[in-house]
């Protein structure tokens, strides 16, 4: 096991050994999606129209490359979400911090995911983007909101079946590059 770990980090430290992830950005519109999709890509902060038409990036994150898809999360687009769901990997799942207006919404969003029989194993990374905005709620209040109340548990009877996958909650603000990277990076130990 050292061994192989140690032989994974010298080809990653000569970036021959990549992970090759399929990873699903998800959330309702006007969470952040394609913002950090071009921020991790170019390290850019530009304006974006909604996403009508998903697009995928590839990113190299450390050693993983990750083969990123951006989804729309207009109501009339999500229902092509479950398009993507075969063989995916990970899923980073958006949430506007500061809009607790929809903290609801976004929860039921997350709940049928969550109750998607398909992703029952998948790692699910939730980014709480926009704690530099004043009404950001705090990760406490967040995952009550979502309920997700205790780390690496989910707190709701209906998606019992999905206990023991990885789910976590990180805050981040994607326009002042904070927080999300270690979403990444915990997201990657789950990955082969
Ligand atoms: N203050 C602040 N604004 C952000 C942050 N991240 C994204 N935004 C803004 O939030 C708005 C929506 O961002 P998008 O990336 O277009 O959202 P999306 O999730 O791709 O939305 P859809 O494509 O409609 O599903 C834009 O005005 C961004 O500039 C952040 O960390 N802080
Ligand atoms: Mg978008």
């Amino acid at each position: 096991m050292f061994i192989l770990n140690m032989f994974k980090s010298l080809l990653g430290s000569l970036g021959l050994y990549k992970k090759n992830a399929k990873i699903l950005f998800l959330g309702l519109d006007n969470a952040g999606k394609t913002t950090l999709l071009r921020r991790l890509k170019d390290d850019r902060m530009v304006q974006h129209d909604p996403t009508l038409h998903p697009h995928a990036e590839e990113l190299v994150l450390g050693n993983v490359r990750f083969k990123a898809f951006d989804l729309g999360g207009h109501k009339a687009v999500r229902k092509t979400w479950k398009n993507y769901f075969p063989t995916v990997d990970g899923i980073i799942y958006l949430v506007d911090s500061a809009d607790s207006q929809r903290l609801k919404e976004s929860r039921d969003e997350l709940e049928q995911i969550l109750n998607t029989a398909e992703l029952a194993k998948v790692p699910i990374v939730i980014l709480g983007n926009k704690i530099d905005k004043p009404g950001a709620v705090p990760e406490e209040e967040l995952r009550q909101a979502l309920g997700i109340n205790v780390k690496q548990q989910i707190n709701n009877k209906n998606i019992k079946e999905i206990d023991g996958r990885p789910v976590d909650v990180f805050m981040c603000s994607v326009a002042n590059r904070v927080g999300y990277a270690e979403g990444f990076r915990w997201l990657s130990q789950f990955l082969n």
